[in-house]
């Protein structure tokens, strides 16, 4: 029996991503490796930095680095005395924070193994290893290479496994190294309120988005699990933890039709209500889905569109998704009360400043409850960065310069000045105001509440639309007007 601790490192962060609430979830990935360790009769801890210090912030490298401070890391450290330390960097922007935490560990004990693991020491694996607190690399998957490393007392080096052929061996995360609980925040923006966990039932996408990477990871060949097995962990979620809510984190849950549908047919009988906060292959969906969808108890949906552009999504960003049959479906989810988030991505090489103001326009014609606009960032290896870095518009950008808000392309088209301040621009642009919702749908959501909470909810209601008709917010028609206006203001 050997001791291994596995981190979640702090986050860093640029500070304009502080203004709303950050997501928070369970480090699934360190929970599969736990499990996997625990089965070989290894003891393991988990500490979650960024949620263990989720109020605390410092800076670090000009950024802002969220979670417990090294102090606090190492007095854990000495506290389990571990014998291997494995570090996961699943974010290719958290790769010199990750590094960072090496070292802390090093600084306890340097006869500690430091193991680094998830895309970032993937994709860098050969410049990661050479620094002196990182120990061993793992490439990809890491449930069989963590198991190896600790069995056989592997003390350096890059580990590199095939991957699991059938993922219903693989035991479920052990959820009980955390405390569920600490984990119910907005996650993702979105939750309806019920205890919630996430759950991933897949590994994997075969398509060929550009700017994507999860191909690095997981390979463009998809692995499922079966439903069978997929409903007897959110059965056992429910029955260990009363989880009443989950959210599937994968690339793609829809992928394979025949097992979604036995997926939501058995959601439906367990009773629990369902989101995709890391969005839903739309291309895969037809009406009917959508309809089985709401009866299984999803209330929420997030929606790649990418771009609003048709000759953009098709021959630069290479998603296989009609921008009608995008319409029309969410036009159904919302009929059906489902709440809606689409994620949209621009600044791609190639691009022109009209087709990203067509993706403003289709954003808010859909006119979503929340829209994310992002702008691109070239992950490494991936063919936009591959193109961009040919033709030199991306000079000097580094792992670190790839967070959320940053623009790092620069084309004869546009500045990544440009494309920030059209991401800065979405609130003038009033994207985000709320969508006037059905009657069916406003009924269903005051009668679901009870006595006090309907109350209040009608009061709400009534002043929103009060505002609405009174003038001091302006109508759809005129603010669609006024947006254009500005639209063509952001040209120059
Ligand atoms: C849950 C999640 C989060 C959670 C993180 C929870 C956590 N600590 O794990 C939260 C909500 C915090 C989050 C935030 C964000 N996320 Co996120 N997130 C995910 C999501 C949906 C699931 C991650 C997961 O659990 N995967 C399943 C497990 C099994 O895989 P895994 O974590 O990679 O772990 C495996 C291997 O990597 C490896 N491994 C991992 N760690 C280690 C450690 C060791 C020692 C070893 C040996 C192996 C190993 O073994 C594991 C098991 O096989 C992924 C998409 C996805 N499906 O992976 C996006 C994803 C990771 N997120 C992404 C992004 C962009 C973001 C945000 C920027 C979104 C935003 N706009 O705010 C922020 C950034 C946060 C920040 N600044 O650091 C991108 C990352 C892109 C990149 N390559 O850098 C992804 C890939 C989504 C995507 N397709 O674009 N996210
Ligand atoms: S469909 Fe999603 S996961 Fe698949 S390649 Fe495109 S962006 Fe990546």
């Amino acid at each position: 029996m050997k001791r291994v601790m596995l981190i979640e490192p702090p986050q860093l962060r640029d500070w304009s991503e502080l203004k709303g609430e950050l997501d928070c979830e369970p480090p699934v990935g360190l929970l599969y490796l736990a499990s996997a360790l625990r089965e070989h009769g290894h003891r393991v801890e988990v500490l979650d930095c960024f949620q263990k210090g989720y109020d605390e912030r410092r800076g670090f490298n000009g950024k802002v680095r969220i979670g417990l401070g090294d102090e606090e890391i190492a007095e854990r450290i000495r506290a389990f005395k571990p014998e291997f330390v494995g570090i996961s960097c699943i974010f290719f922007f958290n790769g010199t924070m990750a590094r960072h935490i090496c070292k802390v560990v090093k600084g306890v004990d340097r006869k500690i193994t430091t193991i680094m693991g998830g895309i970032y020491p993937t994709v860098y694996s050969d410049e990661v290893i050479r620094d002196e607190s990182v120990d061993v690399v793992v490439k990809n998957e890491g449930e069989v290479s963590i198991v190896e490393i600790v069995n056989k007392g592997i003390r350096s080096g890059i580990v590199h496994n095939p991957y699991v052929e059938d993922l219903d061996t693989l035991p479920f995360p052990a959820r009980d190294l955390i405390n569920i609980d600490d984990y119910q925040r907005k996650a993702f923006g979105m939750t309806s309120g019920r205890k919630f966990t996430t759950v991933l039932t897949s590994r994997g996408c075969p398509f060929k988005c550009s700017f994507c990477s999860a191909h690095k990871m997981w390979t463009r060949k998809t692995r499922f699990r079966s439903a069978e097995n997929v409903l007897r962990e959110i059965s056992m979620l429910k029955e260990l933890y009363d989880i009443r809510e989950v959210h599937f984190i994968d690339e793609n849950i829809s992928l394979n039709k025949e097992r979604f549908r036995k997926i939501l047919k058995g959601l439906k009988e367990l009773d629990v209500k369902w989101t995709t906060p890391n969005g839903i292959a739309l291309f895969t969906l037809d009406e009917e889905d959508v309809g089985l969808m709401a009866e299984s108890g999803c209330y929420s949906l997030a929606m790649a569109y990418e771009s609003g552009n048709q000759e953009v999504l098709t021959n630069i960003v290479r998603k296989p998704l009609d921008l009608q049959k995008a319409r029309r479906l969410t036009r159904e989810v919302q009929r059906r009360g489902i709440k809606t988030r689409g994620f949209f991505i621009i600044g791609f090489p190639g691009e022109t400043k009209e087709q990203i103001l067509d993706t403003i326009r289709f954003a808010n014609e859909l006119e979503l409850d929340m829209v994310g606009m992002n702008c691109l960032r070239p992950y490494p290896q991936t063919d936009v960065y591959v193109e961009a870095e040919k033709n030199g518009m991306i000079r000097g950008c580094k792992a670190d310069d790839l967070t959320t808000k940053n623009a790092v392309i620069s084309t004869r088209e546009f500045s990544p000045f440009w494309i920030k301040s059209i991401i800065e621009a979405d609130r003038f642009l009033a994207l985000n105001r709320k969508r006037v919702k059905p009657f069916s749908v406003l009924f269903r959501e005051i009668f679901s509440r009870n006595g006090m909470a309907a109350g209040l909810y009608v009061l709400a209601l009534a002043l929103r639309y009060g505002r609405r008709m009174g003038g001091f917010r302006p109508r759809r028609g005129q603010c669609r007007a006024r947006e254009e206006v500005y639209l063509k203001r952001l040209l120059n």
